[in-house]
């Protein structure tokens, strides 16, 4: 049975399932509908996917399921990949720990109060002055802590790729585009890491420029 991810292919999450899929060699649609009928954001038939009107909702087998990183899990209870999952309890709970941080903290101080109010789909709330230099000082706290935790390593948690790097990736990827800004320029171990990512097919195929026009087609064709 097809996989399938609601959400917009722009969105930081649902580009970290794709990554997630690609790299256990699932083949995985997504977008703004669902059995190829547009779904808008924050439509009755949005909110019946996800009690909070957020994304992704992956689809699989008549099973439907939210939170980015229960969607992982699942995944890899279904289509179990060894080089994916480490064995051993250790860096099982390093790779979790990180995950759980990457989509909590980590997501909260680069997108949600940085990235989403500076660039993005749509700027509700645009930083400016004070908020802007504080802003962009976490930013650039949290971009070093998490290069200290990269150090030498090919990948966030060791030498192989993990749901980690699925997570962190597309954070930098956009940090990149935000327009005059040079944030990975004094990072250059994430740089690397960043380069080395999107090198593999599935970062050559995700964490392309974004479309952020995809809400208002599914908007526009919807019935
Ligand atoms: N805890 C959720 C967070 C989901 C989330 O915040 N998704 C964003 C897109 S990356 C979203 O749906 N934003 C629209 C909204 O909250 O209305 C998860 O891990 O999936």
């Amino acid at each position: 049975m097809a996989l399938h991810i609601y959400g917009p292919a722009f969105s930081t999450l649902v580009r970290s399932v794709r990554l997630y899929c690609l790299e256990k060699g699932l083949a995985v649609g997504s977008g703004m509908s669902v059995d190829g009928r547009p779904v808008p954001l924050h439509s009755a038939e949005h909110f019946a996917l996800h009690p909070f009107g957020q994304m992704p909702v992956l689809l699989h087998d008549g099973n439907r399921v939210f939170e980015t990183l229960a969607i992982c899990r699942y995944l890899d209870r279904i289509f179990p990949d060894s080089s994916l999952e480490p064995t051993d309890a250790a860096t099982q709970a390093l790779v979790d720990q990180w995950a759980s941080a990457l989509i909590t903290t980590v997501d909260t101080r680069l997108i949600r109060r940085y990235l989403l109010r500076v660039a993005g789909p749509r700027v509700i709330e645009p930083l400016n002055g004070q908020a802007l230099v504080e802003a962009e000082m976490v930013v650039d706290q949290t971009l070093t802590v998490l290069e200290r935790e990269l150090g030498e390593k090919g990948f966030f948690c060791g030498a192989r790729f993990s749901l980690a790097d699925a997570l962190l990736v597309p954070m930098l990827d956009y940090l990149t585009r935000v327009p005059n800004s040079e944030w990975l320029a004094g990072h250059p171990t994430l740089a690397a890491y960043l380069q080395r990512l999107r090198q593999r097919p599935s970062g050559r195929e995700v964490l392309v420029a974004p479309d952020f026009a995809e809400l208002q087609r599914a908007a526009q064709t919807s019935p």
